[in-house]
């Protein structure tokens, strides 16, 4: 805080409000107070959990004031129908991502839609998030879940399935970005670098929330010198191995791929410091996003008897009698039930709980609420997904919602799990061929189990995941996948 603040604060003039809407309101949670405003209505360890809570109630755009901060949300598929409009409406950056610029700068997913790098790295790093780049990523993520379930094997007794789903998740990202193995699966302690990047992370989340409180940029200032080691250390580790790469023609990794592409018309490259802010990008948006997204399904699929046999049956049907057989590229794309089982945890779970977008220019939205370019709304996916307008019976888990043919039936923009247009998630087909393989795989090799008593409960971390989820896992044998199990579909 300046002197000038300090001096004004005296003087008794509030600050102005942020993100204002030209001073238009929206129901908000009761118990609005002056000065903190719905503070006392978030949890802090769960905000994103708190907001889901109160917001089902209030109608299709809410609020919440947190000191001067105000928070526009959507809950309607129709509002974020209109706001997935990329002709009038683009990415915005709320508090919480531009705290997270601390750690990724201007890294794909923390860029501002303006800057160079963006469009740069989108155009050199596109070719490498195709569905047929995954063919070079697949031994590799077939090698990891193969650690994993010998891991399992060995250790025995129930699995807590966010944890270890987060080791393979971090293994596949480490190993087909730079060619990084941590050996999750050999120890269990946790890698000094994992450890180091989680602490810089969890100083830039807790950065974010405190940012709207009043000095909060000063504690926000001690964070970052507390922090200052951890980061220093993660950035160094990925200097030296960028360093080491530079000059050799090595393009088996995504690291190779951004030392070695030029633009085709440009002959732009990306710089040593920007590759180092991509990594640490794929790292974070790669792992825990797709951790909970298998382990939701998961979940489910233990809670839903006949979703689980179905998805077994196709994938002992494709897989064959081999309960160890482990799924060609071409297989993958096969697993369609699975596919299924997985969007459907993705609807109910969004493990990416929100993203913001704001207007290009001046404009109206819903036929009511003036927007200026900077006013931001925050799509909650949580509530969106479960519109009784578009959803019958939200709450309950159906993967045949996904079908071609009741998807055609949705309006569009109704399923947003990956987010929207042009900075829509780069790893879609990754997360996706990663969890798709890894579910066949387990449901194949494995009958699991599920304790009847555990109630879901959600972790917010910088995504969601479940916490406490432990299943059983036992080794099924060759006769048990008899062609009989396999007959139907
Ligand atoms: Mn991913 C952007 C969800 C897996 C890398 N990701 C986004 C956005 C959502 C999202 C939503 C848009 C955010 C916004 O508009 O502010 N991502 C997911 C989910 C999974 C996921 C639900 C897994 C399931 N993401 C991955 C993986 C990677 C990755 C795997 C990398 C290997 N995601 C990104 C990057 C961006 C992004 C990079 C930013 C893209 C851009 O803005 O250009």
């Amino acid at each position: 805080m300046t002197a000038a603040d300090g001096r004004r604060k005296v003087a008794g003039v509030r600050r102005p409000l942020r993100n204002d809407w030209s001073g238009q309101s929206f129901p908000h949670h009761e118990g609005r107070r002056r000065f903190i405003g719905d503070l006392r209505a978030v949890d802090p360890r769960s905000p994103i959990l708190s907001v889901l809570g109160w917001g089902a109630a209030l109608g299709p755009i809410f609020e919440s004031q947190i000191f001067r901060q105000k928070f526009v949300f959507v809950a309607s598929a129709e509002l974020t129908a209109e706001l997935c409009d990329e002709s009038r409406f683009c990415k915005a950056l709320p508090p919480a991502i531009v705290a997270l610029r601390h750690y990724a700068g201007d890294g794909l997913f923390t860029a501002y839609n303006d800057e160079p790098n963006w469009q740069l790295a989108h155009e050199l790093l596109a070719p490498a998030f195709t569905k047929p780049a995954m063919r070079s990523y697949h031994p590799t993520m077939l090698g990891t879940a193969g650690e994993l379930f010998d891991y399992w094997d060995r250790r025995g007794g129930p699995v807590d399935v966010s944890r270890d789903m987060t080791k393979l998740t971090m293994e596949t990202l480490s190993r087909t970005a730079f060619s990084h193995d941590f050996g999750s699966f050999r120890t269990a302690q946790t890698h000094p670098f994992v450890g180091a990047m989680i602490r810089a992370l969890q100083t830039s989340r807790r950065k974010g929330a405190l940012l709207t409180a009043p000095g909060g940029r000063l504690v926000g200032r001690f964070l970052d010198r507390r922090n200052a080691s951890a980061q220093a250390y993660v950035d160094g580790v990925l200097d030296e191995l960028i360093a080491e790469r530079a000059g050799t023609d090595d393009r088996s990794d995504l690291l190779g791929i951004m030392l070695g592409v030029a633009h085709p018309e440009t002959g732009q490259r990306l710089s040593p410091e920007n590759i180092r802010r991509q990594i640490l990008t794929f790292l974070v948006a790669g792992h825990e996003t797709t951790s909970g997204a298998l382990s939701f399904t998961l979940y489910y699929l233990s809670r839903n008897p006949e979703c689980l046999a179905r998805a077994r049956r196709e994938a002992d049907e494709i897989l064959g009698t081999d309960p160890a057989a482990m799924p060609t590229f071409e297989q993958v794309a096969k697993f369609r039930y699975i596919r299924r089982a997985l969007d459907e945890a993705l609807r109910i779970w969004p493990t990416v709980p929100a993203f913001a977008r704001g207007p290009r220019a001046d404009t109206t939205l819903g036929g009511r609420y003036r927007m200026r370019p900077q006013d931001w709304a925050v799509i909650m996916l949580g509530l969106v997904h479960r519109d009784p307008a578009v959803w019958d019976n939200p709450e309950v888990y159906d993967p045949d919602r996904f079908l071609p043919a009741n998807v055609r039936k949705r309006p569009a923009h109704s399923y947003k799990p990956f987010g929207t247009g042009a900075r829509a998630c780069i790893g879609r087909q990754f997360a996706l061929h990663e969890a798709v393989l890894v579910l066949a795989a387990l449901l194949h090799r494995y009958d699991l189990t599920a304790d009847p008593d555990y109630d879901l409960s959600v972790d917010e971390r910088l995504t969601m995941v479940p916490r406490g989820f432990e299943l059983a896992l036992t080794r099924r044998h060759h006769s048990e996948v008899t062609p009989a199990s396999r007959v139907g579909g």
